[in-house]
């Protein structure tokens, strides 16, 4: 636009004073993930807009966007203000779809590493516009596999700045998900506010940003091993405009639904077939695999009583606590996955329960028994003959006693 100003040779006044805006609107997008929304978002857009968003992701990954806000005028066949979708740089490349009205368009994924986003309003009336995110290859993961690992983006290289990654971990109903960080160095907290307002890993606690937060990390806080409530998981790493640095690991192990209970002399453990639909019963077992679930009406079932399966008696305060694992062997031709399990009963109060042991948990247990083994302290919590010692001393008293009244007596005699 050019605005010419001129004057002839006599009389003047006190001029003009004319502001301008750059009405932000399309571009070329190259970065892992970033937000485009209509002009003016999130006051109304503008009449006779025609914006587009050349979305621009590496050769190997492809383009989702997902709408977080949506308003347009609304008509039929959206021909007066719409967003259009196309699957390519350009508006000969396959439509994706075309929207207006109110209701949120749906996730779309290209099938490319580009995508063409195109918003066009008409003479009158318009509405809130839009907002929306996009993400690509690296920067957005759906993981549903039994157990997994993830990174930032580039790592263990500098993660790019000005990003927005979500990682979606969705298992089947009735799993819980335990994530575990590894590693993780972004960068610190904002000294002044003590948040982390720069760069930061969420984690939230279902599918999406409006479930609970299960917590907020950046520097080289260690975030503590988390257990999701539901079978969803969302970690989402947000970086700011500088200042990078390697960013984190993670991994995660699904945990199967297991319903245990015990009495003063077993465990029982039971497992819905449906949410281990893969295994044979075989693959199901408490402390060695002689010990293997039963099927019985579509329910995985052990029952065991304690002097079986290689359940040991600990010592905790004074109570003694049976203590064996459960294994579930979810290894294939092509991969060796056995998940472990911790069941413990309080025998005396009946009380059960299981906590599943992350390959982290079982290499530090496995450190503490090489210690012990190499003449470090000695267990003294762990006796598996604990309850029938009391009982063979008790006996062993009683017999003294006997006798001696017996002597007695005969001496009396
Ligand atoms: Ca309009
Ligand atoms: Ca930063």
């Amino acid at each position: 636009m050019s605005i010419i100003f001129h004057s002839d040779r006599h009389v003047a006044h006190r001029g003009f004073s004319v502001g301008y805006r750059k009405d932000m609107c399309g571009g070329v997008l190259t970065g892992l993930s970033g937000v485009i929304s209509s002009p003016g978002y999130p006051q109304e857009y503008s009449n006779n807009a025609d914006c587009s968003w050349s979305i621009h992701v590496s050769n190997t990954s492809v383009v989702s966007l997902v709408f977080l806000d949506f308003q347009l005028e609304n008509n039929e066949g959206c021909n007066f203000d719409f967003v259009a979708l196309f699957d390519g740089p350009t508006v000969t490349h396959r439509h994706l779809g075309k929207y207006c009205g109110a209701d949120q368009p749906p996730k779309t994924v290209t099938s490319s590493n580009q995508l063409l986003v195109v918003f066009k309003s008409d003479f009158n009336i318009g509405g809130r516009g839009f907002k929306a995110y996009y993400y690509s290859g690296e920067c957005q993961q759906i993981l549903s596999g039994i157990s997994g690992n993830f990174s930032s983006p580039h790592f263990p290289k500098i993660y790019p700045n000005n990003i927005n990654c979500h990682w979606s971990i969705s298992l089947s109903p009735g799993y819980r998900i335990k994530l575990f960080f590894t590693l993780m160095d972004l960068e610190d907290r904002n000294s002044q506010t003590d948040e982390c307002d720069y760069d930061s890993v969420t984690v939230y606690d279902g599918g999406t940003q409006d479930d609970a937060l299960l917590g907020r990390w950046c520097g080289k806080d260690q975030p503590p091993s988390l257990v999701s409530k539901g079978n969803k998981l969302l970690v989402v790493l947000s970086t700011d405009r500088n200042e990078a640095h390697r960013g984190f690991t993670a991994s995660y192990l699904g945990v199967v639904p297991v319903n245990i209970s015990c009495t003063r002399s077993e465990f029982s453990i039971l497992i819905p077939q449906q949410s281990v639909p893969q295994l044979e019963r075989e693959n199901i077992y408490l402390g060695n695999p002689s010990c293997t679930a039963q099927l019985s009406t579509s329910v995985y079932k052990i029952q065991a009583q304690f002097v079986n399966c290689g359940t040991s008696g600990q010592k905790r305060r004074n109570i003694t606590v049976m203590v064996n694992k459960l294994y579930i062997v979810f290894s294939d031709g092509y991969q060796k996955n056995v998940q472990e399990y911790f069941v413990q009963c309080d025998a005396q109060r009946k009380v059960a329960s299981v906590s599943i042991i992350s390959a982290e948990e079982r290499h530090q247990e496995e450190q503490t028994q090489k210690t012990e083994e190499t003449g470090g302290p000695q267990r003294h919590n762990s006796d598996p003959h604990d309850l029938s010692d009391i009982v063979f001393i008790s006996i062993c008293v009683l017999a003294v006693i006997l006798m001696i009244i017996a002597i007695i007596w005969l001496v009396l005699l």
